[in-house]
């Protein structure tokens, strides 16, 4: 073991806030930070008070249920779309309903979203339609070029490389003087990317109108949180970079919402970037090319589906009498419709021909992707 060397004379008077080190110098405490935790309604569907005044407006928390409702259906379907041979694959975005939706809900529609792959709810409610979606993970890219909304970002498969477009994004509404936010997700996984540092730490050397959501989901693939990485929470790696960090319960969509819309508020008026990590779970497989079965506790599932974000904003609106079964029939209805209608829409859509893969590549293709859309021409017309 390490011995210090002894203290030679009389200890001197330590002064307030310093402290011994090993060779009985003064130690400074140069920096110290904390990591708040934001939760509002418990997986019962109680409200902890002081609430935000969202929490008593009855008619946004429908609004924000009923798309929660029509992710949940919607995502089911595709599951099943995918089984039976219609779609190509698909990440599921079980048990994300409230953070996904929460978010959407606190940006404004002139804000741009740089998404990963399972953030439906955030893109419904900025307009996506399902039928896109659908289209996309079809294995269409024309599924990307959503109608609404026009400058948001396609889907990032390449983990975190979405953190430096959204970081340059902001940046350029801060040269251009506009008062717009970039908001980036990244999950778990994704933290541990170099990309994901060179994002934050952009966005905090030059105050950008930024805010990043982690989204923790206790997984990336079969890699579990614990094994992922050393600390104690995702939101301290944003200290590292000058910004601040917050923990909320992701799984509660009146936080969520919450805490999202002061980050941007903040960012807006020019007080910089904020990374929010959204505690939450995973409650389906990674992909559809994935069984979790086999590397997923049981129990840990079965414990999740405790906590999952539909069940307590339902009780919640339901104890204030904002909500009943017979509207949850109708509003059931209503998505399997919508639902339906788009799925129409996805099945009847002319296939894309093999150029698709070619055509948005570069502006002028180069000669080795000629050929090779020569070579996929040529199949194309055999088979
Ligand atoms: C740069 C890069 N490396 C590896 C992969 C393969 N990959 C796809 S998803 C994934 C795990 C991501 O986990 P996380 O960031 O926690 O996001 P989640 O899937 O849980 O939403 C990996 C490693 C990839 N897509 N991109
Ligand atoms: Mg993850």
């Amino acid at each position: 073991m390490y011995n210090p060397p002894p203290v030679i004379g009389a200890a001197p008077r330590i002064p307030q806030g310093f402290q011994h080190g090993p060779w009985g110098h003064f130690l400074t405490t140069v920096a110290e930070f904390e990591i708040k935790y934001h939760q509002f309604l418990d997986a019962e569907g109680r409200l902890r008070e002081p609430a935000p005044a969202l929490a008593r407006d009855p008619a946004e928390l429908i609004k924000m249920y009923r798309l929660m409702t029509l992710v949940r259906t919607f995502d089911g379907k595709a599951v099943n779309l995918q089984r039976t041979g219609k779609l190509g694959t698909y990440a599921s975005c079980l048990g994300h309903e409230a953070t996904h939706v929460g978010v959407g809900a606190a940006m404004r529609p002139d804000d741009v979203l740089a998404p990963v792959y399972r953030e439906i709810g955030t893109q419904l409610w900025r307009g996506v339609k399902l039928s896109e979606i659908l289209i996309y993970w079809g294995g269409d890219e024309r599924g990307c070029d959503f109608s609404v909304p026009r400058q948001d970002f396609p889907w990032c498969i390449p983990i975190a490389s979405q953190m430096l477009h959204g970081a340059g994004v902001a940046m350029a509404f801060k040269i251009r003087g506009e008062a717009r936010c970039s908001v980036t997700y990244v999950g778990d996984g994704g933290t541990s990317e170099g990309a994901f540092y060179e994002g934050i730490n952009l966005a905090g050397a030059r105050a950008l109108p930024a805010v990043f959501i982690v989204v923790n989901n206790r997984w990336a693939i079969s890699v579990p949180i614990e094994s992922q990485t050393a600390t104690r929470t995702l939101a301290q790696k944003a200290i590292a970079a000058g910004i601040p960090g917050v923990q909320v319960d992701g799984n509660d969509v009146i936080a969520v919402r919450h805490v999202v819309a002061e980050a941007l508020d903040r960012a807006r008026s020019g007080q910089g970037p904020t990374v929010i990590e959204a505690l939450t779970y995973r409650l389906g497989d990674h992909t559809t090319a994935d069984d979790a079965s086999r590397y997923r506790p049981a129990g840990e599932l079965q414990e999740a589906w405790q906590q999952e974000p539909l069940l307590r904003i339902r009780a919640f609106l339901k104890k204030s009498g904002a909500w009943d079964d017979r509207r949850e029939e109708e509003l059931n209805a209503d998505c399997a419709r919508h639902i339906a209608a788009a799925v129409d829409h996805y099945l009847s859509a002319p296939q894309p021909t093999t150029d698709a893969m070619f055509d948005h590549l570069f502006a002028k293709p180069t000669r080795n992707l000629l050929q090779q859309r020569e070579v996929a021409r040529h199949y194309a017309d055999k088979h």
